[in-house]
């Protein structure tokens, strides 16, 4: 949608395709250096260059003398497809459409996210974006948290910068109260020896995380993902503080999670401490451990 949009805007107004090509293919040799100024760098020709001022779209009606490193002339901005994504803990964001519109602009933006807190990482498919003319560019955003990441919402800027210009957009990421679990493939594979069971199957171990402050009224929701071909059975023992066993019937599991399933016992720890779990089909061969402080 975009692409058609954009080439659209570029038939318009007529620019040099010979320079920059498709917006979205950023082959290196299709880059342009903000530095180097309007002279043979393949600036499309502009009919109504605008002086050096920064950001102006006024038509002065002559070109820049010199190079000044700046942004040549016209302007861009910066827009995200979404203000807000969810992310449970120890997880990544769905991809976020991150846009740079430039107006009468040539050059190479680079994009950053400020305002994370320490253990949220921010990552672009495409850390700069190509942008020509009135063609924009769009690159994917995704954040990624850990376990120990304090749940609740981080308000960041999503920041587009070529030479001393910038244009940021604010976003707000939503970190949900939700660990999911994967019990991966293979998973018999992988179990331990009696007294000595696996501890890597789940992550890190203990997977720390940081209590809500009010961890009663904010409880951690435990999901299980069974991606192993057989059936598994959550062996826990903390009914009381929201993380119980699956069910049973004289020592057996009433229903085994099935692949591609989610176990359908909720779970929702609702107090800090550790919480202990294995696959209980095993016996205690492959073992987790949550720990909430
Ligand atoms: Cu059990």
């Amino acid at each position: 949608m975009v692409s058609l949009r954009l080439a659209a805007a570029s038939a318009v107004i007529g620019l040099a395709l010979v320079a920059c090509g498709d917006a979205s293919n950023n082959t290196a040799g299709q880059w342009h250096g903000v530095g180097a100024g309007p002279s043979g760098n393949g600036q499309p020709s502009n009919s109504n260059p605008t002086p050096s001022s920064t950001n102006s779209k006024t038509d002065g009606g002559a070109p820049p003398a010199t190079d000044s490193g700046a942004p040549q002339s016209g302007s861009f901005s910066v827009m995200v497809g979404s203000s807000s994504a969810d992310v449970e803990l120890r997880a990544t964001t769905l991809p976020i459409v991150v846009t740079v519109a430039p107006t009468n602009f040539t050059g190479s933006v680079a994009l950053t996210v400020t305002g994370l807190p320490a253990g949220v990482t921010a990552t672009f498919d495409k850390p700069t974006v190509s942008v020509s003319g009135n063609t924009g560019a769009s690159a994917n955003l995704t954040l990624t948290t850990m376990s120990t990441t304090a749940v609740g919402p981080i308000s960041a800027m999503i920041t587009a910068t070529a030479g001393s210009a910038t244009q940021s957009s604010a976003i707000t990421l939503n970190v949900k109260p939700i660990l999911t679990l994967n019990i991966p493939m293979n998973v018999d594979a992988m179990k331990g020896t009696p007294g000595n069971p696996s501890k890597n199957v789940f992550g890190t171990f203990p997977i720390m995380i940081t209590a809500p402050a009010n961890i009663a009224a904010t409880p951690i929701q435990v999901k299980i993902y069974n991606a192993d071909s057989a059936g598994h059975c959550i062996h826990a023992s903390n009914p009381n503080q929201g993380f119980p066993h699956d069910p049973v019937t004289n020592g057996v599991c009433n229903a085994l999670t099935q692949k591609g399933t989610f176990d359908g016992q909720a779970r929702a720890i609702n107090a800090v401490g550790t919480y202990t779990f294995y696959l209980h089909d095993q016996g205690d061969l492959t073992e987790g451990q949550i720990k909430i402080q």
